[in-house]
C-alpha cells in the first residue's frame, strides 16, 4: 500500500470509535477520493463499507450554509448576538440552571474543551450532557468504580495477540468492522484464537464464533456471575494479583448466590463457556451497546471487570477488559469533561480541590460547583419549564433519545432552543429557533481519540462552504459575546484548534498533581507546526510516560490504591413482558447506516444494503398472529408505536423482535424506534436502557402497498413510507390503510407532476395500479401499487430513472438484464442474486472464490460474513441472513 501522498490529506473517519486513519483527495468535483492510511496504527490501510463510501457523502445538496432564525436565513451577527443574549437573559433571570448544552461524542476534542468551559466553567451550570450518556456511559461509571479511573486498560494489538476473544452485547462484524477484519485477520495467522459471541441474536459476528451465547436480554451480570463462581470454584482466582483488589470475597459471594439460570442459556452451553473462559488465561473480553444500554449497564460492566480482576487478567499483552467506543471522539469527550458530572482531565466537580484547582487553571469565580442535569433528566427538565435555553450540537435527540416524542415535545414548548448541525433536514433541526451552520468533517482540524486511547488529528481537506463555521469557533465567539458583557471575553480568545489544544493540554498537568492517569502535558507547548503534523499517539503523553497499557502492575486510582470487585447480583430489565406487551424490543445497528443517517444515506451504495426498517422476529412467533414475508408490522409499547417490515427470521429467539435505529421523521417517520423505548436509566450511570422496552406486535392491516421510484423530491401520504437514495434519484416503500379514489390523482400530487405524460395501468377490482412518468422520453417517476406486498424488482427498477426505459411499468427486467438484487458488497455494488447466481453456476466454495469470481469481499471486507453466509445458504445450511433486504 503507498503511503501518504503529496496531494493527500491525512485525516481520521468520523464515524466509528476505531478511528481509522484516512487519506484524502479532493476529486475536483465537490468529492473526495478516501482511502485507508497505511501509517495509521488503528487500521494500517483498512476501510469499512462507510469509512470507503466517505467521498459520496460530502456534497452540498443537504447542506445548511447560512444561520437560520425560524427558518429564514440570516448573518452571523445577528445570529450569535441573539444567542448570547438569549443566554445572558436566561441565567441572569432564572439562574444557571436554565441553561443547558446537549452535546456530542462526535465532536472534536476541541470543540467539546471550548464547549465545556463555557457551559461549566463561565454560565456556571454543569447542564452540559452529551450524547455519551446513550452510549458510554455505564463503561465509565463501571471503570471508575473498578479501577478509580475511566481507563481502557489495553490497545487494539491485544485483540491480535489474544487466544480468545470474547464479545459481549457487540456485533463488531458490523459496528466496528475494521477491528473485527484485524481479528479475522488475526485467526488466519493463528487457528486457535477462539471467539466467543454473547448476544441474544444471532449477528453477522457470529460468523466467526466458535461458541455464541444466546442469552436472554438483559441477563449478563448472571451470566458472569455464573463464571465468577466458578472461576472460584475451580480454584482459578490469581491469589497474588488480589493483593491489589478489594472486595474480592464479597463479591464472589454475591456471585455465588445469583442465579444463571435466568439467563435462559442450556446447561451444556455455559460449562463450556466457564471451560473456554477460564481455560484461556490470554482473554479479551469486548463489550459494547448490549452491556452499557441497559437499567444494569454499570453492574454489567462490573461483573465482566470482576472476572478480569479475580484471574489478574489485565493491562498485559493479549489479555483484558476492553471496552470499545461508539463515536469517533466518544473517549475524547471523557477526557474533556463533556458529562454532566465530571471536570476536563478526569477531574471530579465535587471535589474542592480539583474544583479550586480548575478556577484557578480557567480564571474563573463561576465554575459550577454542583453537578448537571444527564440527558434523559435534562430533556425531562427542558419539558416542565426547567431549562429555558438549551443549545444542542452534532446530536439528534429528537430521534436518538428515549421517549423520542416526548423530547420532540419538551423542545417544541421550550423558549429557546439553538441547534448547530450541518443540515436543516434532520428531525432536530427541525425545532430549532436558531439554526447553526457547522463545519462538516471534511472541512475541520482538530483531533480525536479513538478507543485505544489514540489521539489523532483529523485536518481538512476542504474548505468549508459559504457562512459554515467550524464549532469551536461558533462556541468562542458565543462565549466571547456573553463574556464582553459579563468580563471574561478573553476566556474565549482562541484563534486556532492548536490554541485550545495546547490549553487543554496544559490543563492536562493537573490530571498528575492530583494522582489522575488522564495527562498529554508533554503537548502543553506544541507549536501549530507540530500540531498539525502530529501524530497519532496513545495517552498518556507526559515528560516520563507515552502511551502503552495500564493496570498490570496493581495500581489504581482509587484512594487506597487497590482496585474494587463489587458484590452484584442480577437485576431484570424495568420493564415486564406479560400479556399487553409480551414482546421484547432490542434494538442497535445496521451495517451501512450511521445512526440518524444525515450522511451515511446520501450515498446510494450504503442506502442499498437494507433499504428500508425492518422488525426480526422469529417464525413461530409470526406465524402465531399471521404475519406473512413482506407484509408489515404494527409495533405498539406503553409510550409509542411504530410500523416495520417484518423480517422474519430465526436470528432473533421467540419473545424477541429486533429493529434497528437508524430511521428518522425525514426517511421513515413511522419507524423512529425511540419512539418506542420508555426513558428509564441505569440508577448509577443515568444511561437509558435502549435494548430492553416491551412491545406488542401484529400486521399491520395495509389496504394496498406500494413501491416507487424518482428522480425528484417524493411527498407520500399514508400510514407507512421508507425512503432510500438511489443513483438515480429515491425509491419509497409506501403502504396504506385506505387507498386514495383516483391512483393517478394521488401519483401525480405524490411526484410533483402534474402535467407529465405517464403510462397508466390501473385495475380497480384487484386493487393494482401501475404509473410510469416521462419527460422528453427518459423515465421520471413510476409507482406500483398492489393489495398484497409488491412484487416488481425493485433494484433492477431503481437504475432506471432519467434512462427511456420503455418497459419500467411491467416491474421486471427484460430476459436478458438481470436483477442484480440487494446490494451486499457496496465496494463493487454486487447484488444477492449475483452471488447466488454465481455460487450456483460457478460452484464456488469459499468467500475468496466468491472474491475471485465477483470482486465482491475483496476491498473493505464488511460483508465477508454476509458472504459467508449467503455461501452456507446456498450449500444448503439453514441461514437467511439477507432476508433483511428482500
Ligand atoms: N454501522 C454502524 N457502526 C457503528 C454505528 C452505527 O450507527 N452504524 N454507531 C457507532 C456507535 S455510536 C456505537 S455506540 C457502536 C455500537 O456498537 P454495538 O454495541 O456493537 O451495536 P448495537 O447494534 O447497538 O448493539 C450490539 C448488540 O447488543 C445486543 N444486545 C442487546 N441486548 C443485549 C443484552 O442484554 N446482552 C447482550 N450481551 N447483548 C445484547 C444486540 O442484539 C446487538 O447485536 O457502533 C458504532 N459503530
Ligand atoms: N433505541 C436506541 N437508541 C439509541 C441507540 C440504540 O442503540 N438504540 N444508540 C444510542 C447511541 S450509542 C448513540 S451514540 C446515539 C447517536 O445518536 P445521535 O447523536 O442523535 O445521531 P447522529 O445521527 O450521529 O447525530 C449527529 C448529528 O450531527 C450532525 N453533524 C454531522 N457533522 C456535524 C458537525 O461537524 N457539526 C455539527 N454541529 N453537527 C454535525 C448530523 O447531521 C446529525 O444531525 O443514539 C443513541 N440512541
Ligand atoms: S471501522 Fe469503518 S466506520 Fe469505523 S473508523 Fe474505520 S472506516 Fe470508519
Ligand atoms: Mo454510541
Amino acid at each position: 500500500m503507498k503511503p501518504c501522498q503529496s496531494d493527500e490529506t491525512r485525516s481520521t473517519c468520523p464515524y466509528c470509535g476505531v478511528g481509522c486513519g484516512v487519506l484524502l483527495k479532493p476529486d475536483g468535483q465537490g468529492g473526495l477520493v478516501v482511502r485507508g492510511d497505511p501509517n495509521h496504527p488503528a487500521n494500517f490501510g483498512r476501510l469499512c463499507s462507510k469509512g470507503s463510501a466517505l467521498g459520496e457523502t460530502v456534497g452540498l445538496g443537504d447542506r445548511l450554509l447560512a444561520p437560520q432564525l425560524n427558518g429564514t436565513d440570516t448573518d452571523w451577527d445577528t445570529a450569535l448576538d441573539l444567542v448570547a443574549q438569549k443566554f445572558t437573559d436566561t441565567i441572569a433571570k432564572h439562574g444557571p440552571d436554565s441553561a443547558a448544552f446537549y452535546v456530542s461524542g462526535q465532536l472534536l476534542s476541541e470543540d467539546y474543551y471550548v464547549a465545556n468551559k463555557l457551559m461549566k466553567g463561565f454560565i456556571g451550570s454543569a447542564n452540559i450532557d452529551t450524547n455519551s450518556r446513550l452510549c458510554m456511559a455505564s463503561t465509565v461509571a463501571g471503570h471508575k468504580r473498578a479501577f478509580g479511573t475511566d481507563t481502557v486498560p489495553g490497545t487494539y494489538e491485544d485483540l491480535e495477540t489474544a487466544d480468545q476473544i470474547v464479545l459481549v452485547g457487540s456485533n463488531l462484524a458490523w459496528c466496528h468492522p475494521v477491528l473485527y477484519q484485524r481479528i479475522v485477520a488475526a485467526r488466519d495467522k493463528n487457528p486457535n484464537l477462539k471467539i466467543i459471541v454473547i448476544d441474544p441474536r444471532r449477528t453477522a459476528s457470529c460468523d466467526l464464533a466458535d461458541l455464541h451465547l444466546p442469552l436472554r436480554v438483559g441477563t449478563d451480570v448472571a451470566l458472569f456471575n455464573g463464571l465468577l463462581g466458578e472461576i472460584s470454584a475451580r480454584g482459578a482466582i490469581d491469589h497474588q494479583y488480589l493483593n491489589h483488589v478489594n472486595g474480592a470475597q464479597a463479591a464472589i459471594e454475591a456471585a455465588q448466590a445469583d442465579d444463571v439460570s435466568v439467563t435462559g442459556l442450556e446447561a451444556s452451553a455455559l460449562t463450556q463457556f466457564y471451560d473456554m473462559w477460564i481455560g484461556t488465561p490470554k482473554t479479551v473480553t469486548v463489550f459494547s451497546q448490549g452491556v452499557n444500554q441497559s437499567s444494569s449497564g454499570a453492574d454489567k460492566v462490573n461483573a465482566i471487570l470482576n472476572c478480569h480482576l479475580v484471574t489478574g487478567r489485565i493491562g498485559t499483552k493479549g489479555c483484558g477488559p476492553f471496552s470499545v467506543t461508539g463515536q469517533p471522539n466518544a473517549m475524547g469527550g471523557r477526557e474533556v469533561g463533556g458529562l454532566a458530572n465530571m471536570l476536563a482531565c478526569h477531574l471530579d466537580i465535587e471535589n474542592p480541590d480539583h474544583h479550586a484547582a480548575v478556577s484557578s487553571f480557567w480564571q474563573t469565580d463561576r465554575l459550577s460547583p454542583k453537578l448537571g442535569l444527564k440527558a434523559v433528566d435534562m430533556f425531562q427538565a427542558v419539558g416542565d419549564g426547567r431549562i429555558k435555553a438549551l443549545w444542542i450540537i452534532h446530536t439528534n435527540p429528537a430521534v436518538s433519545m428515549p421517549d423520542a416524542d416526548k423530547v420532540v415535545a419538551a423542545m417544541k414548548s421550550c423558549d429557546f432552543v439553538v441547534v448547530s448541525d450541518i443540515t436543516a433536514a434532520t428531525d432536530t433541526a427541525r425545532l430549532a429557533d436558531v439554526l447553526l451552520p457547522a463545519s462538516a468533517w471534511g472541512e475541520k482540524d482538530g483531533t480525536v481519540t479513538n478507543s485505544d486511547r489514540t489521539i489523532s488529528r483529523q485536518r481538512a481537506a476542504m474548505v468549508a462552504p459559504e457562512q459554515a463555521r467550524p464549532d469551536w469557533d461558533i462556541l468562542a465567539d458565543v462565549g466571547r459575546r456573553m463574556g464582553d458583557k459579563m468580563g471574561w471575553g478573553s476566556a474565549f480568545d482562541f484563534g486556532t484548534p492548536a490554541d485550545i489544544f495546547r490549553e487543554y493540554a496544559q490543563m492536562s498537568r493537573l490530571g498528575t498533581t492530583f494522582g489522575k492517569d488522564f495527562d498529554i502535558s508533554a503537548l502543553g507547548d506544541i507549536d501549530n507546526d507540530a500540531y498539525d503534523t502530529l501524530e497519532p499517539q496513545r495517552w498518556p503523553i507526559t515528560d516520563t510516560r507515552q502511551g502503552g497499557r495500564f493496570f498490570a502492575d496493581g495500581k489504581f486510582f482509587t484512594p487506597d490504591g487497590k482496585a474494587r470487585m463489587l458484590p452484584l447480583a442480577y437485576r431484570a430489565p424495568a420493564a415486564k413482558t406479560g400479556k399487553r406487551y409480551p414482546f421484547r424490543l432490542n434494538t442497535g445497528r445496521i451495517r451501512d447506516q450511521w445512526h440518524t443517517m444525515t450522511r451515511t444515506a446520501l450515498s446510494s451504495r450504503l442506502s442499498a444494503h437494507l433499504a428500508e426498517p425492518f422488525l426480526e422476529i422469529h417464525p413461530e412467533d409470526a406465524q402465531a398472529m399471521g404475519l406473512e414475508h413482506s407484509m408489515l408490522a404494527q409495533v405498539k409499547s406503553p409510550v409509542g408505536s411504530g410500523i416495520f417490515r417484518a423480517l422474519i427470521t430465526d436470528r432473533v429467539t421467540r419473545g424477541d423482535v429486533f429493529a434497528p435505529m437508524h430511521w428518522t421523521g425525514e426517511t421513515a417517520p413511522c419507524a423512529r424506534v425511540d419512539a418506542l423505548v420508555p426513558p428509564v436509566v441505569d440508577p448509577v450511570s443515568g444511561q437509558p436502557e435502549s435494548k430492553a422496552a416491551v412491545v406488542q406486535v401484529t400486521p399491520f392491516q395495509a389496504e394496498w402497498y406500494g413501491f416507487a421510484i424518482s428522480t425528484g423530491e417524493v411527498s407520500p401520504n399514508c400510514a407507512y413510507w421508507a425512503r432510500a437514495k438511489t443513483t438515480t434519484g429515491y425509491r419509497f416503500e409506501l403502504a396504506g390503510s385506505s387507498a386514495p379514489k383516483d391512483w393517478e390523482v394521488e401519483a401525480r400530487r405524490m411526484f410533483a407532476l402534474p402535467d407529465t405524460p405517464a403510462q397508466i395501468m390501473i385495475d380497480a377490482n384487484s386493487g393494482t395500479a401501475r404509473l410510469a412518468f416521462y419527460q422528453d422520453g427518459v423515465l421520471k417517476a413510476a409507482l406500483f401499487v398492489s393489495k398484497s406486498p409488491v412484487a416488481v424488482m425493485r433494484d433492477y427498477l431503481a437504475t432506471l430513472p432519467n434512462t427511456d426505459a420503455p418497459n419500467a411499468i411491467a416491474g421486471v427486467s427484460p430476459a436478458d438484464q438481470p436483477d442484480a438484487g440487494p446490494v451486499v458488497c457496496s465496494c463493487f455494488n454486487v447484488g444477492v442474486n449475483t452471488i447466488v447466481a454465481a455460487i450456483e453456476a460457478q460452484s464456488l466454495m469459499s468467500v475468496d472464490m466468491i472474491g475471485k469470481a465477483l470482486q465482491a469481499g475483496t476491498n473493505c471486507g464488511s460483508c465477508r460474513p454476509e458472504l459467508a453466509e449467503l455461501l452456507a445458504k446456498v450449500r444448503g445450511a439453514q441461514t437467511n441472513l439477507k432476508e433483511a433486504a428482500e
